[in-house]
């Protein structure tokens, strides 16, 4: 994000972040980005994303053009699962974020990402969080689970279990694969906007594909800086929404001293492995944002 951005500055912040989208400041080359990364993103999707993906693009008619009008994809997504999209100018405080999750109110950054930054990007741009995760939002078992996760996510933080539920996020709402019988695909919003990522993901022979595990996934480390070692499949969305309607209580209580954490690149004996990789890539020297 530009840190000299005027519209942004000339608002004060509220203590939930949220600020106007101004849709009729984005100029014609930001609609223009959006646009090419939107057309990319499709065609390389395409057999790779989750059905559920598609159908969220189809009836938020996210394919309309330029960068979405939060004033008319609202009262799409509302009608749909009761959620709304709110602008927020960059990464949010963590209990700030969980609130607006647990209200059914997915936080987007405001700002498109430039020309020269298709590929990679520091902190979230409306491409990744508009086209990334609203469209699994339209998706009533996804969103209840993306609920529940705020939900949780504020007594995580009461009971020092942060990293833990960030780690849960990263492996499901970030870079999720789903295995379906039609083979591995994605619904990682990390993964979705990304342009090789998408073929990284379910594509290449370095990574390990492993299944969810809820408390597996809460004590495995993840890597920002570049593609992932491991991903973690579900069978459905009822899967993951299942696990993490479960009593966190007790859960919470053995993570606030069971703090051990297992490395992005092992397989433990208690794994379900689903393809077991090489790990012999080299470093790639980026990703697109998460
Ligand atoms: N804020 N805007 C924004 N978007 C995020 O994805 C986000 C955030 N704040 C915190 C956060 N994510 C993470 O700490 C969560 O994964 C736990
Ligand atoms: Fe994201």
């Amino acid at each position: 994000m530009p840190l000299n951005d005027p519209v942004i500055s000339e608002q004060t912040p509220s203590i939930d972040f949220i600020i106007e989208q101004r849709w009729e400041r984005y100029s014609a080359d930001e609609h223009d980005i959006w646009n090419t990364l939107y057309a990319q993103q499709i065609d390389v999707l395409k057999g790779r994303a989750v059905d559920e993906f598609y159908d969220g693009l189809k009836a938020l008619d996210l394919n309309q053009g330029g960068i979405p009008d939060l004033c008319k994809l609202n009262p799409k997504l509302k009608a749909l699962t009761g959620w709304e999209v709110v602008m927020v100018p960059h990464l949010v405080p963590d209990d700030v974020f969980f609130t607006h999750l647990a209200n059914k109110r997915f936080p987007a950054g405001r700002f498109i990402r430039g020309r020269d930054q298709l590929d990679y990007l520091e902190e979230p741009d409306i491409f990744h969080d508009i086209f990334g995760h609203v469209p699994l939002l339209a998706q009533p078992v996804f969103a209840n689970y993306m609920q529940a996760y705020g939900q949780g996510g504020l007594r995580a933080l009461k009971h020092d279990c942060l990293k833990n539920l960030a780690r849960l996020y990263w492996y499901t709402v970030e870079f999720g694969l789903m295995k379906t019988d039609a083979g591995m695909r994605i619904y990682g919003a990390g993964i979705a906007s990304s342009r090789i990522e998408s073929v990284f993901s379910v594509e290449d022979a370095s990574p390990n594909r492993l299944h969810f595990d809820l408390e597996r996934v809460m004590h495995t480390d993840y890597r920002i800086d570049d593609f992932q070692q491991v991903y973690f499949a579900i069978n459905s969305f009822e899967e993951l929404l299942e696990a993490t309607y479960a009593d966190f209580g007790p859960l919470y209580e053995k993570m606030s001293t069971d703090k051990h954490v297992h490395g992005v690149a092992d397989i433990l004996d208690s794994d379900t492995v689903h393809t077991k990789g090489t790990q012999t890539y080299a470093n790639s020297g980026g990703r697109a944002a998460s």
